[in-house]
C-alpha cells in the first residue's frame, strides 16, 4: 500500500480528478477521484498513461544540442548562454526577425501561461503564432465581438436541459472542448434518464452519435447554411417573445437573413427540412442549448459559424438560463486577469493577415520563413508545440525550418519539430509540476477550484519546470533576470482577488476540489465587457460577411472529389501520446474512413492500401469502409506520421501513422479568424497498389 496522492489530469480539457499511488518514485495506480465535484471519480486511458510520460526512457530529461545530425546532452547553463548569445546576434541584424509558436499543452499549464509574455517580450516580436488558430479562435472572435471578451465562453447547461444538440464536437472521444465536461457519457445519460434527447449534427456517425437519440448528418464546411435556415426557424417560431433586454439588433440580423432561400440553404448543407423543424422546435420548447465545437471552427466559415450558433441560443431564449447556453463564475477569473483580445492590431509581413489577438494565422508560419527580405524569420522558439505534424501543409513548414538559422524547441520528445531545433529544453516530467485549470475550470459545468501539488519531487534536482525555462530563455535573450512571485505565489493572489476570495490555502485543503455549485444563471449583463454593456448581435463585421455568403449548388455529382474531415480517438491526445505503451495497443486508428458507396467504385475494400491526394500531397494508408461516413465524405485523424528521420519516440515509431496535415493547405482560412479550414478539403482516393502498377 503506497501513499495517495490527489491530482487533476491536466491531458485533456476534462481536468479529472485523480488519485496516484505511489510507493518512493514508483507509481502503483492511478484511479479516478470519486470525491472530486466536477469529474465524480470519471477518467479515461489516458490518465493512467500519465505513468507511461513520466517513465518513458524516451522522454528527454536535459538539454540537447544538435550540430548536423549529432545530438549531444549539454548543461542548462550552457544552453541558456548558447541560446541567449545566438539569438542576440540574429535580433542585431534584424530585430524583427524572431518568431514564437506556442501549443496546445500550454493551455494545460497555469505556469506557462503566466511566463510565456516573458520570452516574447525578451524577443520583442510580433511574429506570434499558436495551436489556436487550427483550433478555437473562430470561437474567441465571436466571443469578443458579442460579449466584449475573447474568453468569455458560454457553454452547455448539460445538468439541467433537456435537449442538447451538438454540432462539429465528439465528447465521446475528445472528453469536451471549450467546454470543461468531464464524465461526459453519464451526465448525457442523467440527460436521457430525465426525458432529455441528445442531437448529433456531424458528417460522422460518431462515438457521440452513437449515444445520442438523434444523428443528423452534414456536408462538411456547410454548416453555415444549416445555421442560417435554423436560425431563421427559431426566430420564424419566437417572433414575438422578447428576449433579454440586453441583447440588441436582432432584428438587423433578421433582415439580412430574409436574402437566403431555406431550401437553397438545406440542399447546400445536406440535411433535410423536417430536421431542421424538429430541431427549431426543440431549441424553442424547454430548457436547450446548441454547442458548436471544433468541426464547425476549422471550416473557412468558422466565426460565421461561431456566431450564428450563439444567435441561435439568443434567438431561442435560451442564453443564460438554467439549461440553455450559461456563464461559469471561476474562482481564478480570466475575464478580469485577461486583456479583452485584440483585432487587427499587426499586420503579416508575407500576406498581410490582420493579428488576432495578437496572434498570426499558424498556417503562416511557413511563409514568413520562406520569404526574403527584411522581418524574414531566422530564430524560432516553439514551446510545447509540434506544427509539423498539427498544422496545415506541415511538409512545407518541415522544409522551412530546417533553413532557419535558430530553433529552439521546449519539449520533451525529439518529435517531428523539435528535430529540427538546434536545442531541445526539456521540462520536468508531468507527475513533477502543480497544476491548477487556469483556462480550463472556466469554461466547467460546475464552479469548482482545485489545486494539484507536484505527485513526485523533481527526479534530478536540476530539472526545471517549463515556467522555470520560459523565465531562463526571458532572462539569457534580454540579460535582465525576471523578477517577479513564482506561479504558485501568483495563483493565490489571484484567487484571493477572484469572485469567492479564496486563498490558496483554503484551495488546498480540500484536495478533491472547492465547490462552489452549478453555474448561476442571469450572470451574464454584470460579466458582459463589451463598451455598451449589451450583446448586439449584428456584428458589422459578421453581417458583412454573411450578405456577401453564396449558398453553393449542392454538391455536384461524379467529380471523382471526395470531402476531408479529422476525427480524434480516445487513446490519442493530438499528436504528443503517441509514445505510450499502454495507448498504443489494440488495431490501427490511423485509417481512411470511407462509405462502402465510395469506396467500392474504387475497388477499395477493407484493409486496402487507399493512396489521398489533394493539392498540397498525398500519403497513403489503411481503408475503414464503414457507412458511419456520410457519403462523398472521408476521415483521417491528425497528430500521426511519426516516423521522419531524425526523430527518438521508438514506441510512435513502430506505429506511425501518416500526418492529415499533408493534405490540409496553408492558404485555406476563415479570413474572420485568420483559423485553418482543416475541415472540407477536397481529395481524391485511388487504391494504392492500382496506383503504383500504372
Ligand atoms: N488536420 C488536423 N490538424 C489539427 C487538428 C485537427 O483536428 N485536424 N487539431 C488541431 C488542434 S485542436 C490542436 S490543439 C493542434 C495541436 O497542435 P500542437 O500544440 O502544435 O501539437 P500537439 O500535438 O498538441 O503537440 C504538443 C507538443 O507539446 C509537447 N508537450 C506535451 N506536454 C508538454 C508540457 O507539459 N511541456 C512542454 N514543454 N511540452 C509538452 C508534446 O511533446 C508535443 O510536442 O493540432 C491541430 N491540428
Ligand atoms: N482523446 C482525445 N481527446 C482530445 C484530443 C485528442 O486528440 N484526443 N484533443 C483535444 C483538443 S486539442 C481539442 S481542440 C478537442 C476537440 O474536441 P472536439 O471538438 O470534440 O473534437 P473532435 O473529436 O475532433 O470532433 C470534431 C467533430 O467535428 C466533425 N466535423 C468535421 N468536419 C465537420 C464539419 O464540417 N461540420 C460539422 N458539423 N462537423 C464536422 C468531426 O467528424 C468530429 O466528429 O479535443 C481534445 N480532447
Ligand atoms: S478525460 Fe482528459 S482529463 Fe480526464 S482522465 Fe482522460 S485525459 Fe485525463
Ligand atoms: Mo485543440
Amino acid at each position: 500500500m503506497g501513499e495517495i496522492h490527489h491530482r487533476t489530469c491536466h491531458i485533456c480539457e476534462a481536468n479529472c480528478g485523480v488519485l496516484v499511488e505511489v510507493e518512493g518514485r514508483r507509481v502503483l495506480s492511478i484511479k479516478g477521484d470519486p470525491e472530486n465535484p466536477l469529474s465524480r471519480g470519471h477518467i479515461c486511458p489516458k490518465a493512467t498513461a500519465l505513468e507511461d510520460l513520466q517513465n518513458d526512457p524516451d522522454r528527454l530529461r536535459a538539454p540537447q544540442k544538435r550540430v548536423g545530425d549529432t545530438w549531444t546532452e549539454i548543461s542548462w547553463e550552457q544552453a541558456f548562454r548558447e541560446i541567449g548569445e545566438k539569438a542576440r546576434a540574429i535580433l542585431a541584424r534584424d530585430p524583427a526577425s524572431s518568431a514564437t509558436y506556442v501549443g496546445n499543452p500550454n493551455a494545460h499549464s497555469y505556469g506557462n501561461a503566466l511566463n510565456a509574455h516573458h520570452l516574447t517580450k525578451a524577443l520583442g516580436t510580433k511574429n506570434q503564432f499558436s495551436a489556436s488558430t487550427v483550433d478555437q479562435m473562430p470561437h474567441q472572435v465571436a466571443n469578443l465581438r458579442l460579449y466584449g471578451h475573447a474568453s468569455m465562453f458560454g457553454i452547455p447547461d448539460i445538468d439541467r436541459t433537456q435537449t442538447l444538440i451538438i454540432i462539429g464536437g465528439n465528447p465521446m472521444a475528445s472528453n469536451g472542448s471549450v467546454w470543461t465536461v468531464p464524465d461526459f457519457r453519464n451526465r448525457a445519460r442523467e440527460l436521457k434518464a430525465r426525458g432529455g434527447q441528445l442531437v448529433v449534427i456531424d458528417p460522422r456517425r460518431t462515438e457521440t452519435a452513437k449515444i445520442a437519440d438523434r444523428h443528423v448528418f452534414v456536408r462538411p464546411a456547410s454548416d453555415v447554411f444549416l445555421l442560417v435556415a435554423l436560425l431563421k426557424a427559431v426566430m420564424a417560431r419566437r417572433p414575438f417573445q422578447p428576449v433579454q433586454d440586453f441583447v440588441t439588433g436582432l432584428g438587423d440580423v433578421a433582415a439580412l437573413l430574409a436574402r437566403f432561400d431555406d431550401a437553397a440553404c438545406l440542399a447546400a448543407s445536406g440535411v433535410a427540412p423536417e430536421d431542421v423543424a424538429w430541431l427549431a422546435e426543440r431549441l424553442t420548447t424547454g430548457p436547450a442549448a446548441l454547442y458548436g465545437r471544433l468541426g464547425i471552427a476549422t471550416q473557412l466559415h468558422g466565426t460565421l459559424n461561431a456566431w450564428l450558433i450563439a444567435l441561435i441560443n439568443v434567438a431561442a431564449g435560451q442564453l443564460d438560463r438554467e439549461g440553455g447556453t450559461v456563464f461559469p463564475i471561476p474562482a481564478l477569473d480570466t475575464i478580469s486577469m485577461l486583456p479583452r483580445g485584440s483585432l487587427g492590431k499587426y499586420t503579416s509581413r508575407v500576406s498581410g493577415h490582420k493579428s488576432v489577438l495578437g496572434e498570426f494565422p499558424a498556417a503562416a508560419l511557413a511563409e514568413e520563413i520562406e520569404t526574403p527580405g527584411e522581418g524574414q524569420i531566422k530564430a524560432l522558439f516553439v514551446v510545447a508545440g509540434n506544427p509539423v505534424l498539427s498544422t496545415p501543409n506541415g511538409p512545407r513548414l518541415d522544409a522551412a525550418l530546417e533553413s532557419l538559422e535558430l530553433v529552439v524547441s521546449v519539449d520533451m520528445y525529439r518529435n517531428a519539430t523539435s528535430r529540427r531545433a538546434h536545442y531541445i529544453l526539456p521540462p520536468t516530467g508531468p507527475l513533477e509540476r502543480d497544476h491548477y485549470g487556469l483556462f480550463l475550470l472556466p469554461m466547467a459545468v460546475r464552479n469548482v477550484a482545485v489545486y494539484s501539488q507536484p505527485t513526485l519531487e523533481r527526479e534530478d534536482p536540476a530539472a526545471l519546470h517549463d515556467w522555470e525555462i520560459l523565465r531562463g530563455l526571458a532572462t539569457a535573450i534580454s540579460g535582465k533576470p525576471v523578477q517577479e512571485p513564482t506561479p504558485r505565489e501568483a495563483l493565490d493572489s489571484l484567487l484571493q482577488g477572484g469572485p469567492y476570495k479564496v486563498s490558496l490555502a483554503e484551495v488546498e485543503a480540500a484536495p478533491s476540489g472547492l465547490d462552489f455549485g452549478p453555474p448561476k444563471t442571469g450572470v451574464l449583463p454584470g460579466r458582459l465587457r463589451s463598451d455598451d454593456q449589451t450583446v448586439s448581435a449584428a456584428v458589422p463585421a459578421f453581417m458583412d460577411a454573411l450578405a456577401a455568403l453564396e449558398v453553393p449548388d449542392a454538391a455536384p455529382a461524379g467529380t471523382g472529389k471526395l470531402t476531408l474531415i479529422g476525427r480524434r480517438h480516445l487513446r490519442t491526445n493530438n499528436s504528443w501520446l503517441a509514445n505510450s505503451h499502454r495507448l498504443t495497443k489494440g488495431p490501427n486508428r490511423c485509417t481512411l474512413m470511407i462509405h462502402p458507396q465510395d469506396a467500392a467504385p474504387l475497388g477499395l475494400e477493407q484493409g486496402d492500401q487507399a493512396t489521398v491526394r489533394s493539392a498540397s500531397g498525398a500519403i497513403t494508408l489503411p481503408a475503414e469502409v464503414t457507412d458511419d461516413m456520410m457519403p462523398g465524405t472521408v476521415s483521417i485523424p491528425h497528430g500521426w506520421g511519426h516516423d521522419l528521420p531524425g526523430m527518438a519516440m521508438q514506441v510512435a515509431k513502430a506505429r506511425a501513422g501518416v500526418s492529415a496535415n499533408v493534405l490540409t493547405e496553408s492558404g485555406a482560412l476563415d479570413p474572420l479568424s485568420g483559423n485553418a479550414a482543416l475541415s472540407g478539403v477536397q481529395v481524391e482516393v485511388a487504391k494504392a497498389e492500382l496506383e503504383a502498377a500504372e
